[in-house]
């Protein structure tokens, strides 16, 4: 499954954010390092369930798929909570950077940002507007590049006498020490490639600046990276602003306005029955009777859900997975007619692979002996046989044909 972490300074929402998205019971608290240890659950991308395709209603008899609520399919994908990440980290302030471990597994990171300026660099609560959210977009990028610095520096020397007497190309080296921060080989050739002061023959000659600069950039290619501005809902405008300005200058990531409190305040309200909501609507229905604190407060929340057009927390689950990560969303089935499984289910999963992906990669998804006796796959909506290397197209449904 993938895994998105979510991180940022103390005290930006990030517990939050996380509780928004997956509804687990974690704690949140106004006040700095309030989580300690990670905690992970599961959150969902929200899609378009092709059981509502006219071509399809007609096929199964207009049953609906039973799979998806109100015609949107909800994938899941694994959410990582972490400790909040303090200037300095690198050199132990704070928890320290043990955490950014944590971050190891993760193939994206959402940085929550506390866009209403309402606490300082540490976490502690200030008044909202006093401080600049610009800061810890950059600091945040300081902390990752040092943690890789780190890791570089200190196997240097070994790496460099490695490479000397046994002839082993240093990207090589240096993916093999990165492995467990997912940097691959690729991604080091990749920026060694594209760098004007890196000259990989003359590693030996590389200074401590150079080692500096190819962390950054190994961080840049390897892990990516969203900001969620967060506290929208109390955020000056200005905030935002600034931090779209800043990243549409750098090329930098993409940033999206965001309230964690009122999607929790939604998906709290929605399990209670008292209002019509699914995560990602720019509105929901009051069902049942709310107190009138219950119905102020609701009703702000509208305002900012009208004007935001939701309150961004789906929509930056969305925007990490098909836009960062460049996934798409397959669904496998036994009867292309009848677009069921072999009982009768129809449309019964859906599996989130990376773009490029072959029928023969989501056989393997589906179960290893599939993948193993994938003989070929059709296309359940056109009923054409796809080619070996076919890559899937968001939204394909597939039947693969295997020996049993
Ligand atoms: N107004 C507003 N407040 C929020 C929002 N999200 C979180 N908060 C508040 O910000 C404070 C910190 O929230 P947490 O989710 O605990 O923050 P955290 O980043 O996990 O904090 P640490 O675990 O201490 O690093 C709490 O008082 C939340 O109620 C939001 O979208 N809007
Ligand atoms: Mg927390």
């Amino acid at each position: 499954m993938i895994t998105i972490a979510i991180a940022g300074k103390p005290n930006s929402g990030k517990s939050s954010f996380f509780k928004a998205s997956t509804l687990a019971d974690v704690e949140i608290a106004s006040y700095p390092f309030t989580t300690i240890a990670p905690n992970t659950g599961i959150a969902y991308v929200k899609v378009k369930c092709p059981c509502k395709e006219e071509a399809i209603q007609q096929a199964t008899g207009g049953k609906g798929c039973g799979n998806c609520i109100d015609g949107f399919r909800f994938v899941p994908v694994e959410l990582l909570d972490v400790a909040g990440l303090v200037r300095g980290a690198h050199e132990g302030r704070g928890l320290g950077n043990e955490f950014l471990d944590e971050l190891r597994q993760a193939e994206a990171i959402i940085h929550v940002v506390d866009a209403s300026g309402g606490t300082d660099a540490d976490g502690n609560v200030v008044d909202v507007g006093s401080h600049n959210p610009l800061e810890d977009v950059d600091f945040f990028k300081a902390e990752l590049d040092m943690w890789v610095y780190g890791i570089i520096k200190r196997n240097w020397r070994k790496l460099e006498r490695k490479a000397e007497l046994e002839g082993t190309k240093i990207e090589r080296l240096l993916s093999e020490q990165l492995a467990g921060v997912g940097v691959t080989e690729e991604h080091i050739k990749a920026v060694l490639l594209e760098s004007r002061s890196l000259d990989r023959a003359n590693f030996k000659s590389w200074t401590d600046e150079d080692l500096k600069n190819l962390a950054a950039s190994i961080i840049k290619r390897s892990k990516k990276m969203l900001i969620a501005a967060n506290k929208a809902d109390i955020a000056p405008e200005e905030n935002i602003k600034r931090l779209k300005d800043k990243s549409k200058e750098k090329e930098g990531e993409p940033v999206i306005p965001c309230s964690a409190e009122a999607e929790l305040a939604l998906r709290t309200a929605a399990k209670n029955k008292i209002i019509t909501y699914l995560p990602g609507d720019a509105d929901f229905e009051i069902s049942s009777n709310p107190t009138e604190r219950q119905r102020k407060g609701l009703e702000r929340i509208r305002e900012f859900i009208h004007a935001y057009e939701g309150t961004g927390v789906q929509e930056i689950i969305n925007r990490v997975v098909f836009d960062l990560l460049d996934y798409v969303v397959a669904y496998p089935v036994e009867d292309e007619h009848k677009f069921s499984d072999s009982v009768g289910r129809i449309l019964p999963d859906a599996f989130l692979l990376k773009r490029g992906s072959t029928a023969r990669d989501l056989a393997f998804s589906v179960h290893s002996d599939i993948g193993e006796s994938f003989l070929y796959a059709v296309d359940a909506r056109t009923k054409l046989r796809l080619g070996e290397k076919h890559a899937l197209e968001n939204n394909d449904i597939i039947k693969v044909v295997y020996t049993r």
